[in-house]
């Protein structure tokens, strides 16, 4: 089938990748992603907001392949840390972005914080953007507890760690397509969608 038009998936994340190509499946529009241009500088994500450095990402892979582009800025915001890692999720260990580092420093810096004082959120934004300018945004948000064990084999990231109480389920215990009817990424995308069919 012949879409219309071509719409940058801009993220370096196969996690996010994956989740984004699932739920805008059957968009009428071609999704490419960053494999088909090589190597590409990276975009400086010192924003400080989930929004600020979803818009910096769209804005700087749209000026680079002048293709209508889509970021994500998402992260894990924990109550008992201040709402760190935020912002800084992807590289929380260190400049890494090793998950399995991650998630250990996460559970260390819990330490002894008791399972009622063990809530937590993941956030997404995502903004759609051309050359110029960003045209549209849109939020989710994804509330948990954070676990000491891990559980389950999908999803990506924090997910193993990251409990819904109500599901008694683990986010990386969830079906693919569970995940994304109810997460913070699957809100975003469908909050957004309505405006990027308009923008089409
Ligand atoms: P791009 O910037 O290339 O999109 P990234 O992984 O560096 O990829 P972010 O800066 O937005 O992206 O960091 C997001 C981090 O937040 C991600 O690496 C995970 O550690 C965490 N995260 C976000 N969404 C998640 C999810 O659905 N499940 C588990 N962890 C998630």
């Amino acid at each position: 089938m012949v879409k219309r038009g071509r719409l940058l998936i801009a993220t370096s994340n196969p996690g996010k990748l994956r989740e984004i190509r699932h739920v805008f499946a059957d968009l009428d529009v071609e999704l490419a992603d960053l494999k088909e241009f090589g190597k590409l500088p990276q975009p400086l994500e010192d924003g400080l907001t989930f929004e600020e450095n979803a818009r910096k990402k769209a804005l700087h892979y749209a000026g680079l392949t002048g293709l209508w582009t889509l970021a994500d800025d998402s992260g894990l915001e924990v109550d008992a840390l201040g709402g760190q890692p935020g912002v800084n999720s992807a590289r929380f260990a260190g400049p890494a972005q090793d998950a399995a580092a991650n998630n250990i420093k996460l559970i260390r810096c819990l330490g002894e914080v008791p399972p009622k004082r063990r809530s937590a959120r993941f956030r997404c934004v995502i903004a759609i953007a051309d050359g110029q300018r960003v045209s549209a945004t849109a939020a989710g948000v994804f509330e948990g507890v954070i676990i000491d064990e891990p559980r389950g084999q999908n999803g990506f990231g924090y997910d193993p760690y990251f409990l819904l109480p109500e599901l008694g389920q683990t986010v990386a215990e969830l079906e693919p397509a569970h995940k994304n009817r109810i997460s913070h990424r699957g809100q975003a995308l469908q909050n957004i969608r309505p405006k990027l069919e308009a923008l089409l």
